[in-house]
């Protein structure tokens, strides 16, 4: 009989998943949900087996150092799509298998997109803040305008999972869909899409209505979204940021806003998050929510089981299903 694998959760997970890999692992909650301090977190990779990160775990280099010293740490489980958060390269040099969670959180996430398109230009939290100030004054013909969303141009930067999740989505709201994507789509799923590919991201930005983010942030997607790029889009733009906040440069992000080269923006994520740069919370045109796009219930539960099957799968001496490739291929 295989030795349970000794399991470290750096935060609290939906109850019935953390109940379960009590039943399956040894496991070892962080009761406190607050990030593991470096000392806590180099304690613990040199203690297990598989650690479980999220997001807000940095899992660099000196981690992997810490690690190292006794070599137990052999799989890296993570809470979450991106991996961005863990030295890959580091990881791999360290023998150390990094698994993610795809798919399941696709369709929470491009909802979340849709739900910050249709709030950013019909300035949604303008009017729900009006309501609770109590100044409202009553229905105007002039009052509250915002801009149609039917016909517009979309621009999808990212084509995978969710890309295409808001792409389906988007078609049914009538925007017409342009993306960007380092390989073109197959013919068939373009076609089915409807979906426009632009080579050049530059060129895209500068036809579109609306942009969206839906790719991960890697050295190449860092600041991909900057001063240059904003000088390129239409006055009437809105931007759309659910992926990660490292990929647009939040400053010329504000000051682009402030200049009023683009018309407003749509956030669930930010650069030094939960730190929000204070100019985004005056300017008008900009809805805010905090890095929400996976949270649903069902979507956190799903997450979790793929995370339990990752582990599982591994122990059992397989490839992992969700095994991350990039730096091993
Ligand atoms: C989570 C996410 O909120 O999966 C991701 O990459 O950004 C979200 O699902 C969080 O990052 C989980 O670690």
């Amino acid at each position: 009989v295989r030795p349970r694998p000794k399991v470290i959760v750096t935060r609290r997970l939906p109850q019935a998943v953390e109940t379960r890999m009590a039943e399956l692992f040894d496991v070892e909650l962080n009761l406190t949900d607050e990030a593991f301090s470096q000392g806590q977190m180099a304690d613990a990779v040199r203690r297990c087996d598989v650690l479980v990160p999220t997001v807000t775990d940095e899992i660099d280099a000196g981690v992997l150092a810490a690690a190292a010293e006794t070599g137990r740490l052999k799989l890296l489980a993570n809470f979450g799509v991106g991996v961005d958060h863990i030295d890959l390269s580091a990881a791999r040099a360290a023998k150390v298998v990094v698994t993610n969670t795809p798919g399941v959180l696709t369709d929470d996430t491009a909802d979340m997109v849709m739900a910050l398109i249709l709030s950013v230009p019909r300035r949604l939290a303008e009017g729900e803040k009006l309501v609770r100030s109590g100044e409202w004054r009553g229905w105007s013909p002039t009052g509250m305008l915002g801009h149609r969303i039917t016909g517009k141009r979309l621009g999808i930067i990212g084509m995978g999972r969710i890309g295409r999740a808001v792409a389906t989505r988007a078609q049914s709201f009538g925007l017409t869909v342009h993306y960007h994507n380092r390989h073109r789509l197959p013919a068939e799923i373009e076609a089915e899409l409807e979906a426009t590919w632009w080579d050049s991201l530059d060129a895209m930005l500068a036809r579109v209505d609306i942009i969206t983010i839906n790719c991960p942030h890697t050295p190449e997607t860092h600041h991909m979204i900057g001063a240059a790029q904003f000088a390129l889009m239409q006055r009437q733009a809105y931007i759309i940021n659910t992926a990660r906040g490292e990929i647009v440069d939040e400053n010329a992000l504000c000051e682009a806003l402030a200049a009023g080269k683009i018309a407003g923006a749509g956030l669930d994520v930010f650069e030094n998050e939960p730190a929000v740069d204070p100019r985004l919370l005056d300017l008008p045109g900009v809805v805010l929510v905090p890095h929400m796009g996976s949270a649903t219930f069902e979507g956190r539960q799903a997450m979790g089981e793929k995370v339990i099957a990752n582990i599982r799968v591994w122990a059992d001496g397989h490839r992992p299903p969700d095994q991350v490739l990039e730096g091993w291929a």
